[in-house]
């Protein structure tokens, strides 16, 4: 099974999309953030779904009100990302807005060190809107395996752990799995390695042996 998710946070569209090609044999998505669309512009979510054949998460991690969430997610869905990234601490009727035009992942942790001043706080509230709301899935820290262990415990069956902080931010593909996160996000460790395909065969082998 896949549960490797490549975190594309590169300007050049040419670039991303040759790693996006040499890697895609051991991925399940390709995440896209601000750098890159920064960089390459909307039009790469498209040509990456072309490329790769496989579902793109736009990371846009919405925090706004209802109607301009709903107008960011609007069009990013429009380019064919299959989902969205918003955060939850903006209230239900934001997360809402999103949800009604396509699948979600709501952010309830951060993998950084600063994500205990205001997040970590917050967690409990942000699990209570995610089990109402039912999104695809949430994002937790592969950075903290006890805290993905913590949110699994808390989190509807059937809603998806997605981690990122594997690799360049300390985080370890086995642990974080093994606490029960669905899917890894890794980023830096994929695509500023010399073989980048060679690194993420590397991290879906060992996603196989967990
Ligand atoms: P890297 O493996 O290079 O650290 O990249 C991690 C990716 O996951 C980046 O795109 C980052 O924005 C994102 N991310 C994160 O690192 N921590 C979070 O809590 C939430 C994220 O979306």
């Amino acid at each position: 099974m896949k549960r490797l998710i490549l975190a594309l946070d590169v300007y050049e569209r040419e670039r991303a999309l040759e790693i996006a090609e040499c890697t895609a044999d051991y991925l399940w998505a390709v995440k896209v953030n601000w750098p890159l669309i920064i960089g390459s512009g909307l039009g790469i979510v498209t040509e990456l779904k072309q490329v790769t054949g496989l579902p793109v998460i736009a990371d846009l991690k919405l925090a706004d009100i209802p109607n301009t969430n709903g107008l960011i997610a609007r069009r990013v869905f429009g380019a064919g990302a299959d989902y969205v990234i918003a955060h939850g601490f903006t209230g239900r009727d934001s997360v809402k807005a999103v949800m009604e035009l396509g699948e979600t992942i709501i952010v309830v942790e951060m993998s950084h060190p600063g994500a205990r001043e205001f997040i970590q706080p917050a967690t409990d509230k942000l699990i209570e809107l995610t089990n109402e709301l039912e999104p695809f899935g949430v994002i937790a820290p592969a950075t903290r395996p006890e805290r993905v262990s913590y949110i699994r415990s808390r989190l509807k069956d059937g809603i998806k752990i997605l981690t990122p902080g594997v690799g360049a931010q300390g985080g370890k593909a086995g642990e974080v799995l093994k606490a029960g996160a669905d899917y890894i996000i890794v980023g830096r460790s994929i695509y500023e390695s010399e073989n980048p395909r060679e690194s993420a065969r590397r991290l879906h082998e060992e996603i196989l042996g967990v």
